[in-house]
């Protein structure tokens, strides 16, 4: 069966970008594939994070797997850190990439800004983690939102120039799977801007633990144009914000674009925002109450981590062994 890895960092406010992107497609593909689904904590760390805070996100993701119908014993589900060949891959990821391969990452340069001298080495270096997290287990397939996609370029890159350097076919070239109408949330404020944890206004997104009446609210307050719903997709040309919340509407109700501009095509916003708001609240209402169930049993998320990071261990260590002969390590 083919192998499916992905991943999702600790750093809070888990949005509703990140469950249609990547985690309702983790759901969906847990039955076709065999699933390792990651709490990234290591790359959490490239950006500084409160060591208590971080426990707790780490935890929180791990609720917000389960309760969104990922199954745990099906699957594994872990923490980046209680894997160590993570960063043993990593390291040697790094002596493969080139250093103007890194310089070409849109997403650090996004989030460096003018302030590049005061990033960590980590965040440079976080693509090849990445690609170690990834080919640690020769998994196949990604799942992931539409940011990431460069990203899984240079895991591609990196697996081929270390299968040409070492002349052997060890790791696979992997695949995006970037599913769905709805693989860029944009930002409920900007239309321009991606729906992003770090965003400073609450406002700008769907948390997973918004209660009905904060959905109800962001919906409400969310920017928009004056103009009616068109009943074709390219009547959402030039109106970005339209067309995020036409995408969120989409895939909530688990249909195409066009057959919702069927069905809400010619409504005003202010008719059309309650509604989204009602499926909203249908679809992550379950989700976030069983989220805050799941967090107050700290023992039973802690169990699921740790078996799961065993599972895992036990996953990459012979893809690790390989890998060492390869390069030339004296196995001890
Ligand atoms: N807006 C989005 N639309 C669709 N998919 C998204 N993802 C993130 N934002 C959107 C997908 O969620 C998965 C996990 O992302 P991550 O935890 O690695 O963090 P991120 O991409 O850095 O998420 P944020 O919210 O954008 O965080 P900040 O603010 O730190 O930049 C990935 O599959 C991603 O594609």
């Amino acid at each position: 069966m083919e192998q499916i890895f992905s991943g999702i960092q600790p750093t809070g406010n888990l949005h509703l970008g990140n469950y249609l992107g990547a985690i309702r497609n983790f759901v969906a593909l847990q039955d076709s594939y065999e699933c390792i689904y990651c709490i990234v904590d290591l790359h959490a760390i490239t950006q500084w994070q409160e060591p208590d805070e971080l426990r707790r996100n780490t935890r929180e993701v791990t609720a917000a797997f389960i309760a969104s119908g990922i199954d745990p014993a099906k699957n594994v589900i872990f923490h980046q850190s209680g894997n160590p060949n993570h960063a043993e891959l990593a390291w040697i990821f790094n002596c493969v990439a080139r250093l103007g391969w890194l310089n070409r990452m849109t997403q650090f340069k996004d989030k460096v800004g003018k302030n590049r001298e005061a990033a960590s080495v980590g965040l440079y270096a976080y693509p090849n983690l990445m690609a170690a997290d990834i080919l640690a287990y020769k998994a196949t397939h990604v799942p992931v939102g539409e940011d990431q996609k460069q990203h899984l370029e240079l895991c591609r890159d990196i697996a081929q120039k270390f299968n040409n350097d070492f002349k052997i076919d060890l790791f696979p070239l992997i695949e995006p799977l970037i599913l769905g109408p709805a693989t860029r949330v944009m930002s409920l404020r900007d239309g321009a801007a991606k729906m992003s944890k770090s965003d400073p206004s609450d406002n700008s997104r769907i948390n997973l633990t918004d209660d009905s009446d904060a959905i109800a609210k962001k919906f409400r307050r969310a920017r928009t144009d004056p103009d009616a719903l068109p009943s074709e997709p390219g009547g959402l040309e030039g109106r970005p914000e339209a067309a995020n919340l036409v995408g969120i509407y989409a895939a909530l109700s688990g249909c195409t674009v066009p057959d919702a501009l069927r069905d809400i095509g010619g409504m005003q916003f202010s008719q059309f925002k309650p509604r989204l708001a009602e499926i909203a609240v249908a679809v992550l209402g379950p989700i976030g109450a069983e989220m805050q169930r799941l967090m107050a049993d700290t023992a039973y998320i802690d169990t699921v981590l740790r078996d799961g990071a065993a599972r895992a261990r036990a996953l990459s260590e012979p893809v690790l062994a390989q890998v060492f002969d390869v390069v030339g390590f004296v196995r001890s």
